[in-house]
This record gives C-alpha cells, structure tokens and sequence, in this order.
C-alpha cells in the first residue's frame, strides 16, 4: 500500500495531537493509594483508608460534600498519611454548585499542610499555616476596584508567618492566580496541582475539554516533605455545596532530581505576584439631605459677602461724602 508524504504528515500530526491530548490526561507517573481520595469511598464500615473528615462533611456514593448549601458551615477531609514524594502531581475532581444566582460563597481550597485536621478561618481551615494553600475563591470580598473577577483561583505558600486576609480576598499574599469560571458549570470540573522541580503549575479543566488548561505557573517554590494533603470548604452569609468527588496523588518520575533532604526545609516561595495597590472603594454618592444643607449654606455664605460688602460700600461713600463737605 502506496502511503503519499501528505497522508504520512496528516496522521503523525494527529498522533501527537491526540498523544498530547490523552498524555495531558492519562499521566504514565504512579498513583498513590494511599494519598488517593477515590471511588467507591467507604471501603470498610463508616471509615474511610487514610482520610479524616472533620465538620459538616457528609459522604454518599458519589461524591463527598465538604459544605451543602446552607449558612455558616464548614467542613474538610484530610489524608492521614505523610506525603514523602517529592515531585507530584494532584488532580482534583470538585464541584461547586448551589441556588444563589447573584450571592454565594465562600469557597474551598487544597492543601498539602503541616497540620491537618485544624479548622480556621482560612476556608474553614487554620490561618498562618505550614505548606502550600490552593484557594478556589468563589466570592468577591474585596468590593472596590478590583484586579481580578470571581470565581479566582490562587496559590499561596506560607511558613507560617503569613495572614490570608480575607477582606482583600488574599490577593497580597498570593503567588499568582487567575478566573476560573467552575461554579454552577454544566461540565464535570477539575484541577491539576503539579509540583516538579521547584515549579509549581494550577491547571483547570472545566469546560468539558478532557485537556489541562494552564492557570498559572510559579518557579522556586520549595516545599517540605512530610506534609499532608487536604480539601477544606466554608460557608457564612452565603453558601454553594462544596463537593469532592475525587484526589488522585500522582509520582512524578523526574529524571535529574537532586539529592536533597527535603524534611526539615521550612516552605518558601521566590517569587509573590507584584503587589496590588490598596484601593479604597469610592465614597458613598452624596444623600439629598447633606447636598440641600451644603447649598442652604453656600447660599447663607454668599448673602453675609454681599450685605457685607454693601455696607463697606457705604460707610465708604458716606465718608467720601464727609470729606466733600
Ligand atoms: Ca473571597
């Protein structure tokens, strides 16, 4: 069978088209077991193999439900095993939906933390914390001008020292970040957090593509080993469910990886996403009442210049008639 050069071209092009596309998906790294949150869940009675569940989580056959969607509640699952690979890989299948078509919140977030199981103020989880936060931030606190639309996703690496602050929806302790639109999708939505060589990259796929999309990249992350993998969610005023359907741990293999004891490291990030100016949301517009006074008195203002003047005018004239005299 005669092959032209063009058929050739045409199906290598479509092989590494469609390597790339499955490559992105079916990574030929090692699952993790025992760092691996997956299907069916309960393998023995109400536990579950190398996971903890703290707050509102309730477990079905389908999915894990961090928060439902109801005020004030929070909840969060924690693998029980340290992590003591170095470069990985986590791919996370989530969901976030609820009924408020305008206001919902608060949000979720991955972790590989040193301490699991503490709930805090940080989506539920503890603030000031050891490791590596991925937060998927589904409302917008911060109500001035504004960098970036919701829902964000974002990474920060804390060594402990540093506050998530809320009101400024972390945006000056974040690494990097970028929109993501994973709420109330019509698609099965995930995330990849892939740590290798220091470099860390937050990849979505939430627009039923099968293909990783890029959110950010940040070198010079370093990350202890030791550590535990985590999924937090919470809600207050406004609420969404927050669900986990799955956490797949992945090995990388990388070929020159440097011998180095990562244990005792402390976290540490080189590069932060440039400052963002702190911008005060703009002045209330002026009431009716306030606006009638200022006038009232501009008013008041000008008639006290004018008789004033007038009778400066006067006493001026009636002198110089004086002087006439
Ligand atoms: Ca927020």
């Amino acid at each position: 069978m005669k092959i032209s050069l063009k058929t050739l071209l045409f199906l290598v092009f479509h092989f590494i088209n469609l390597s790339f596309v499955f490559g992105a998906w079916n990574t030929n790294d090692y699952l993790k077991r025992e760092h691996s949150l997956v299907k069916p869940y309960q393998a023995s009675g109400i536990s579950i193999p190398f996971w903890d569940f703290t707050g509102s989580v309730m477990i079905t056959n389908n999915y894990i439900r961090l928060t439902p969607d109801l005020q004030s509640k929070s909840g969060a699952v924690w693998n029980n095993v340290p992590c003591h690979v170095k470069n990985w890989e986590l791919q996370v299948h989530f969901k976030v939906y609820g009924k408020g078509k305008d206001l919902f919140g608060d949000g979720m977030a991955i972790w590989y933390t040193k301490q699991p199981l503490t709930s805090g103020s940080v989506f539920g989880s503890l603030d000031f914390f050891h490791g590596l936060g991925i937060f998927l931030d589904t409302y917008a606190n911060q109500n001035g001008p504004h960098n970036h639309g919701h829902p964000y996703l974002s990474a920060m690496v804390n060594n402990g020292s540093l506050h998530y602050d809320h009101d400024r929806d972390g945006t000056h302790t974040e690494l990097a970040g970028c929109e993501a639109k994973f709420r109330n999708s019509e698609h099965e939505t995930h995330l990849s957090i892939r740590y290798e060589n220091d470099v860390l990259t937050v990849s979505t796929d939430i627009e039923g593509k099968s293909a990783w999309e890029e959110c950010f990249t940040v070198k010079g992350v370093r990350l202890p080993t030791g550590y535990f993998f985590g999924s937090s969610a919470t809600t207050g005023d406004l609420s969404d469910n927050h669900d986990i359907i799955s956490m797949r741990l992945y090995e990388l293999e990388v070929s020159d990886e440097k011998e180095e004891d990562r244990s005792n490291i402390a976290p540490a990030a080189a590069f932060f996403a440039p400052p963002r100016d702190h911008v005060d949301d703009p002045p209330p517009p002026m009431s009716g009442t306030k606006l009638y006074l200022i006038i009232v008195c501009a008013l008041l203002g000008l008639c006290v210049c004018i008789i004033g003047g007038v009778m400066v005018f006067q006493r001026s004239q009636d002198s110089n008639r004086k002087r006439l005299y």
